[in-house]
């Protein structure tokens, strides 16, 4: 009889996700691995049963390996995309240390709407966010400190970073190491890009930007997970166009928004909206410059937003299954 062999894993860290198999880091190596149909079964609203971060319970059949389970998140990035008769969650990460919110100060041009609608996402989920403003070597210092600037009251570090000249990437370094980030933002802003001066190693896809405006793709297709020669990981995803934030109902929206936060105590109403509530502490801030207008813009986009899905009053439970209906 032969010895029998060494005790197998049975736990292992989702790194790519496709439709119904996935490929996992499993000891020290990356291997496909099969979705049990049961997990589709189990998946409510989410759009997939696993997503990349998880760790997950695995068996062996002979050569293959099956996911059974996907073990207790310790927190969940999600957007929401729109499903046939009711919307979806989308999990874009998990267990992740932080969200890198990359954007573009050159082409494709700022937006702050996008900013804000991820950061508020990340602020909902507990994950804490990083603003890094890429291709500082097509942007004026004007353009480049009044974004910047409206986001200090908002609590939120913000990096100017060139991958082409490599300004600023020491400190897009110190943010990276030891921790697993996942970078986010519209297509084209460089993410992929960061990420080869980071770490040459990788050679990830990247692409022209005019080339992939044009063509509308993706030059990133999938998320993937990336170990990182410096300690830590990346998450690498591909680019957005639109960002809409899953769950939050309206009435927390104001929570999320740092420096309305603590503004809302001042306002006549303890449950003041900040709209067109009279004696309101944050439209006279954002009236005499306290609040960026930008970041006002995005809040108040983001509530007629929030209450036309979940709610008019935005008091409304927000309810989990395909009971939620999205009202457009
Ligand atoms: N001028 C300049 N160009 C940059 C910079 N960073 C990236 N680029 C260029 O921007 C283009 C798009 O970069 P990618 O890294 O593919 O963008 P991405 O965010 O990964 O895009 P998706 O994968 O589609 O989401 C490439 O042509 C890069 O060379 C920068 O700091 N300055
Ligand atoms: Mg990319
Ligand atoms: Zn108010």
């Amino acid at each position: 009889m032969e010895s029998s062999p060494a005790p197998r894993s049975t736990t292992a860290l989702v790194v790519r996700v496709d439709a119904r198999q996935c490929e996992v880091l499993l000891d020290g190596e990356m291997r496909a691995a099969l979705l049990r149909g049961r997990l589709f079964e189990e998946r409510g609203t989410d759009k997939s049963p696993v997503a990349v971060g998880d760790q997950v319970t695995i068996s062996y059949e002979n050569d293959d390996i099956a996911i059974d389970a996907v073990q207790e998140r310790r927190n969940t990035f999600a957007r929401r995309v729109a499903g046939e008769d009711y919307d979806l969650r989308q999990v874009l990460a998990t267990n992740v240390d932080q969200v890198v919110v990359v954007n573009s100060v050159g082409v494709p041009p700022f937006s702050s709407i996008v900013a804000d609608r991820i950061l508020t996402t990340c602020s909902f989920a507990g994950i804490p966010a990083v603003v890094v403003l890429n291709k500082i070597d097509k942007s004026k210092p004007r353009k480049l400190e009044r974004i910047s600037e409206s986001y200090r009251s908002a609590e939120v570090q913000v990096l100017q970073t060139s991958a082409i000249t490599g300004d600023g990437m020491d400190d897009l370094l110190e943010v990276l190491r030891d921790k697993t980030s996942v970078l986010y933002g519209l297509s084209g802003v460089g993410k992929s890009t960061l990420m080869n001066y980071i770490d040459p190693e990788l050679k990830l896809e990247t692409r022209e930007t005019s080339n992939s405006l044009m063509s509308g793709r993706h030059t990133t297709t999938h998320s993937r997970w990336f170990p990182l020669a410096i300690g830590g990981a990346v998450i690498d995803t591909p680019g957005v166009r639109k960002f809409r934030p899953f769950g939050i109902p309206p009435h927390e929206l104001r929570l999320h928004f740092a420096e309305m936060r603590e503004l809302g105590g001042e306002c006549r109403f303890p449950a003041c909206l900040h709209r067109d509530e009279p004696d309101c502490a944050v439209i006279a801030a954002h009236e005499n410059g306290g609040v960026a207008k930008s970041r006002y813009r995005s809040y108040l986009e983001l509530l007629e937003e929030l209450e036309s899905v979940y709610g008019g009053t935005g008091r409304n439970e927000i309810k989990d299954g395909p009971d939620h209906k999205a009202r457009r």
